[in-house]
């Protein structure tokens, strides 16, 4: 059985986990001082966001140099005594591979663009202009052309992100091997795998035609779909991966569930699982908050379930660095809903036939931040977007604003909420982007202590999902795909059948159990009472979430004799 089926990974975004030493950035001894905590919360896995040396244009997105610690963070020696922490107490670590592109000042660029003829001029992509304009029409996800023009050898170089991030030739068999080799590196020193960023955009489309208008809706689609990806993922896995009986998780923006069986279908040998973003952007467009239903959030739960199949693996996630709060995107975040349905998304995610994958701060069912200008936010995404939607005019400001309320990365990049105190335990100085006001309601020391808190919640569900082995590999099936407040599903192995029902709504409703199926004994409920053994008809109030046996066929009570 694979390791990392089994496992339960909690990312940490190290800029705003904590802060050890008051510069008010986060650092790798701030992690280790936290890392009680995670073991407290029963957590398998850290993912840690990058912690490479950077210039950060992109929050650490922008690789300087894959063998150094960013200085900001800490040095190598902080990087060994948190990864022994982490392994003392039973814990091990994936790290952040960001091998489509590196950053503008790594040396492998700064060769690049120094001539036409430099050896490293073909690690990254370089093409001629087309009528005073760039190569094609490939947009960048941070706005504007992804070709930028560099004066010195009168070339375009290609960037799907940020100009500061050019992205790697990956047909150099020297790319190649140079990524094989560090990956190497850091799996000899103990780490368990990588959570690969971007991965499906490698492969290159040949000769890279313009994109329609209508891929232009979706450059990602063919962003991801280059034809030498399998081969290369393939390569990889043989090359770095297989040797280290390594965990990898494929950021694999741009593939929909149909096409994740090439990617995790075991005996293809390329990656354990990668993450699917049909649910987690199923509240934007883009910076555009956008309509969903509860029936598309859960097709999308089986598709990715089926895609997963007999020979392939899932993750289950609701929110990460580039997506808003969990609570805030799915749940209700109105003080009156925010810790039962904290409560019932974790209930969701850590019930799924797949690696779940909590995001910091989702342990305590941490929400957006009240963002009202321009000049709160950090992220180089919202930067790009009002240079050229709002300074052009195309898109009023407050329109954009009203949008990213919902939308915005930087929701989720606001410092972890240790206490009560000021900026929320999280730095003695001034942190780098506002720690959210509602620490005082929400934060950890608060929650360790109350065994009713959204992190007991956490606590006792990865408790719960080591215990019955039916959570992780029983076979899913949705009971009611078309209801439209309620999920529920049930979970088989051959020894055991369980049932989690969760009233995704804030509104009370009476869900009845289809046909042979009666509520057993009850494992955990959170937003409500346990159903009476026996009961077909579930009374739930506003985000009730129950995870329970299924009764017995002949424990079922008959009606009432005179019904
Ligand atoms: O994200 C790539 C990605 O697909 C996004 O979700 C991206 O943030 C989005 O398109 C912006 O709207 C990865 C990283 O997770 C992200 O933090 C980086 O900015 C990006 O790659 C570039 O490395
Ligand atoms: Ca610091």
């Amino acid at each position: 059985m694979s390791w990392w089926k089994e496992v339960v990974v909690y990312q940490v975004y190290p800029r705003s986990f904590m802060d050890s030493n008051g510069d008010g950035i986060g650092d790798l001894n701030g992690i280790i001082q936290q890392l009680d905590h995670l073991q407290a919360l029963g957590i398998d896995v850290v993912w840690l966001s990058p912690h490479f040396d950077s210039p950060n244009a992109d929050n650490g997105y922008d690789i300087r140099d894959y063998r150094r610690v960013m200085a900001e963070f800490g040095t190598m020696d902080d990087f060994d005594r948190m990864l022994a922490g982490l392994h003392e107490r039973g814990m091990r670590l994936i790290i952040d591979l960001v091998v489509n592109h590196t950053s503008d000042e790594h040396a492998w660029f700064v060769e690049s663009r120094s001539s036409r003829d430099n050896p490293y001029r073909d690690f990254y992509i370089w093409r001629d202009g087309v009528d005073d304009g760039p190569p094609n029409n490939y947009p960048s996800f941070f706005s504007g052309s992804a070709w930028t023009l560099d004066e010195r050898t009168g070339q375009y170089y290609l960037h799907y992100f940020a100009e500061q991030q050019p992205d790697l030739n990956w047909e150099n068999p020297a790319v190649q091997g140079e990524v094989f080799d560090l990956m190497r590196f850091w799996l000899d020193k103990g780490v368990a795998g990588f959570r690969m960023d971007v991965i499906p955009f490698i492969s290159k489309q040949p000769g890279m035609p313009n994109l329609t208008s209508e891929e232009l809706r979706h450059p990602d689609r063919v962003y991801a779909n280059g034809p030498r990806l399998h081969e290369l993922l393939q390569t990889m896995y043989r090359e770095a991966l297989a040797p280290y009986d390594a965990m990898t998780v494929g950021e694999a923006f741009g593939v929909t569930p149909e096409r994740m069986p090439l990617f995790v279908d075991a005996d293809r040998h390329e990656l354990s699982m990668i993450f699917n973003f049909d649910v987690v952007r199923l509240g934007r467009h883009h910076w555009r908050k956008a309509a969903w239903t509860l029936p598309e959030l859960k097709a999308e739960f089986t598709a990715i379930d089926r895609a997963a199949g007999e020979h392939g693996w899932a993750t289950s996630f609701l929110g990460n660095h580039d997506n808003p709060r969990a609570v805030s995107a799915f749940g209700d975040d109105r003080p009156q809903w925010r810790v039962a349905s904290a409560k019932a998304l974790a209930t969701l995610v850590l019930t799924q036939r797949a690696t779940p994958f909590l995001y910091q701060g989702d342990e305590l069912g941490m929400t957006n931040y009240p963002f009202t200008s321009i000049e709160q936010y950090d992220d180089i995404e919202v930067k790009g977007l009002w240079r050229t939607l709002v300074d052009t005019g195309k898109v009023p400001a407050d329109e954009l604003l009203h949008h990213l309320a919902f939308t915005s990365r930087d929701h989720s990049r606001t410092p972890m909420q240790w206490t009560a105190g000021p900026h929320g335990g999280f730095t003695t100085g001034q942190p780098w982007l506002a720690v959210n006001p509602n620490h005082h309601e929400i934060n950890a020391a608060d929650q360790l202590a109350d065994p009713q808190s959204v992190f007991h919640h956490h606590r006792q569900l990865i408790a719960l999902r080591r215990a019955h082995p039916t959570l992780i590999h029983g076979t899913f099936h949705d009971i009611a795909p078309a209801h439209e407040q309620v999920f529920a599903y049930t979970r088989t192995t051959d020894r055991e059948r369980l049932l989690v029902v969760i009233n995704m709504s804030s509104e009370a409703v009476a869900f009845e159990l289809p046909d042979g199926l009666a509520a057993g004994r009850t494992l955990l409920a959170s937003g409500g009472s346990a159903p009476t053994t026996g009961t077909t008809s579930l009374g739930l109030a506003g985000w009730h979430a129950l995870v329970a046996e299924v009764a017995e066929v002949a424990e079922v009570a008959g009606p009432p004799p005179n019904a």
